[in-house]
C-alpha cells in the first residue's frame, strides 16, 4: 500500500517537473526577446575571468540543487545565468550598515555568483555609483523612465518612521527614506529586501528603537521578497533572480516572505554537528573538551533549532565555512527580532522545546519542499515579472 502511494507520488512529481520544464523553456525564450540587450556576452565575461566551462557546469549543478530542482533543470539554470546581467536593478540604501552590499559585492576571489553580481545591471546604487548629488538623482530618474515596471528594486536597510521619517533623509532634495522607497518601489516589477534590516527592521528596530524603524514591507504596506540574513547569503539573492527568470514569477514564499527553497528548513536540519545533538554530546562551556571535539553548541546558545535558513548547506565565501563550522552557534540572523530575542542569549531559549517536536517540525519541512514544487508550478503560469501588469499576480502568489 505504502509502495503504491509512493509510486503514485513519484508519477505526480515527475509530471509536474515535465510541465515546469516546458514552461521554463517558453519563459526563457520570452525573456531573451524582452530584456534589454547585454552589455557584454556572459560567456566572454567568464572566459576573461578565467572561469572554465567545467567550473560553470559544476556551478549550475550546485545552483540547481540549491533551488531544489532536479538535474534536468541544469541547462535552464545556465540559460538564466546568461540573462542575469540584463535585468535592470535599482538598489536603494535605507538605515543599515552596508554589510549586505559588502557581503554581496566584495570577495577575495570571484566565483560564478560573484561574477553574476559584478555584471548585474545596476542602474542606481548609492554606495557604488560614481555620481553624487544632482547627478545621482538624474541616474535614478533615468532608470525609472527607461524601465517603468520592468526593473527590480532591491532595498537594503530598514525604514525609520518616527518624526515623519526624518531620521533618514537622502539626496539633494532631502527626501526621507520613506518617500524615496515608496516612489521607487511603486514603479518596480518587484521589490527584493536584501538583509534582515530591510526585511524585518533588525538592528535598527532593536529595542528601544528610537527612530521607529521597521522593515520595508511593513513601512510601505507592500509584499516583498525577503532575502533574510545579517548579512544574507549572496547565493540566495542570485538564486531568487534566476528563479524569476526561469519561471516568470516569484518562488514560493514562506509566511515571512522568504523564498522557501532557501529558508524552508532549519539550520538544525543541515548542521554537521547534528549527530552530536542527537547523541546528547554538548559543548558545556567555551573551550571545553566538547568544543575541541566539535560537539553540538546548543547549550552555549546555538539558535539553529529555531532558525530557518540554508547556511549549512551552501555556506559562505565560496562555500568555505559558515558560523557553526567556525565554532560559534547560530544567532538566528534570518529571523525577525533576533537581536532582541535570540542573539544575546548564550544559552537555550527558556520554555522553547525542541526535543519532542522533531518529528513534527521535520514533517512540516518536508511539506514545504513539496509546496516549493507546487509553488513554482503556480508561478510558472503567472507570466513575466518584467511586466508591470503582472506585478500584482507575481507578488500575491
Ligand atoms: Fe542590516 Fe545590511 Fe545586517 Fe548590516 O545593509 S542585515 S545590519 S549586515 O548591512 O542591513
Ligand atoms: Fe547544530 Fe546548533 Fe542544532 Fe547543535 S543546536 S545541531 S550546533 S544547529
Ligand atoms: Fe545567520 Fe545562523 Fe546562518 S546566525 S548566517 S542564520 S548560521
Amino acid at each position: 500500500m505504502a509502495h503504491q502511494k509512493s509510486a503514485q507520488y513519484d508519477r505526480v512529481v515527475r509530471k509536474q517537473y515535465r510541465e515546469l520544464m516546458d514552461r521554463c523553456k517558453v519563459n526563457l525564450d520570452r525573456m531573451d526577446s524582452e530584456l534589454p540587450p547585454p552589455v557584454e556576452d556572459f560567456q566572454d565575461v567568464l572566459k576573461d575571468r578565467g572561469v572554465s566551462r567545467r567550473s560553470f557546469i559544476k556551478w549550475t549543478s550546485i545552483m540547481t540543487g540549491a533551488l531544489m530542482l532536479p538535474p534536468m533543470f541544469k541547462p535552464m539554470v545556465a540559460r538564466a545565468a546568461e540573462q542575469f546581467s540584463r535585468v535592470p536593478v535599482v538598489w536603494l540604501h535605507m538605515a543599515e550598515c552596508t554589510g549586505c552590499s559588502e557581503a554581496l559585492l566584495r570577495t577575495s576571489y570571484p566565483n560564478i555568483d560573484d561574477i553574476l553580481l559584478d555584471t548585474i545591471s545596476l542602474e542606481y546604487h548609492e554606495t557604488l555609483m560614481a555620481a553624487a548629488g544632482d547627478q545621482a538623482e538624474q541616474c535614478l530618474e533615468k532608470a525609472l523612465h527607461d524601465f517603468p515596471g520592468k526593473f527590480v528594486c532591491v532595498v537594503e536597510g530598514a525604514i525609520p518612521l518616527a518624526m515623519g521619517g526624518k531620521y533618514l533623509t537622502l539626496g539633494p532634495k532631502g527626501k526621507t527614506g520613506l518617500q524615496l522607497a515608496r516612489e521607487v518601489t511603486s514603479k518596480a516589477a518587484m521589490t527584493i529586501c536584501i538583509g534582515s534590516c530591510s526585511a524585518f527592521g533588525n538592528v535598527q528596530a532593536a529595542k528601544p528603537n528610537p527612530t521607529g524603524a521597521v522593515g520595508v514591507g511593513q513601512a510601505l504596506g507592500i509584499e516583498t521578497v525577503n532575502i533574510a540574513g545579517c548579512p544574507p547569503n549572496p547565493n540566495n539573492f542570485v538564486g531568487t533572480i534566476l528563479h524569476c527568470l526561469m519561471f516568470g514569477g516569484l518562488p514560493a514564499l514562506d509566511g515571512l516572505g522568504r523564498p522557501v527553497w532557501a529558508y524552508g528548513k532549519r539550520i538544525h536540519d543541515y548542521c554537521e554537528r547534528r549527530p552530536h545533538y542527537d547523541a546528547g554530546e554538548f559543548v558545556e562551556e567555551w573551550g571545553d573538551d566538547g568544543a575541541k571535539k566539535g560537539w553540538c553548541l546548543y547549550k552555549v546558545g546555538c539558535k539553529g533549532p529555531y532558525t530557518f535558513a540554508n547556511c549549512g548547506r551552501i555556506r559562505f565565501n565560496d562555500a568555505i565555512s559558515w558560523p557553526i563550522m567556525a565554532g560559534h552557534g547560530c544567532i538566528g540572523c534570518t529571523e525577525p527580532n533576533f537581536w532582541d530575542t535570540m542573539a544575546p542569549l548564550e544559552k537555550p531559549i527558556q520554555d522553547a522545546t525542541i526535543g519532542g517536536g522533531e518529528a513534527t517540525v521535520d514533517h512540516i519541512a518536508m511539506g514545504l519542499t513539496v509546496a516549493t514544487v507546487a509553488g513554482i508550478a503556480a508561478h510558472a503560469g503567472a507570466t513575466a515579472w518584467v511586466h508591470r501588469d503582472d506585478k500584482d499576480t507575481a507578488n500575491k502568489e
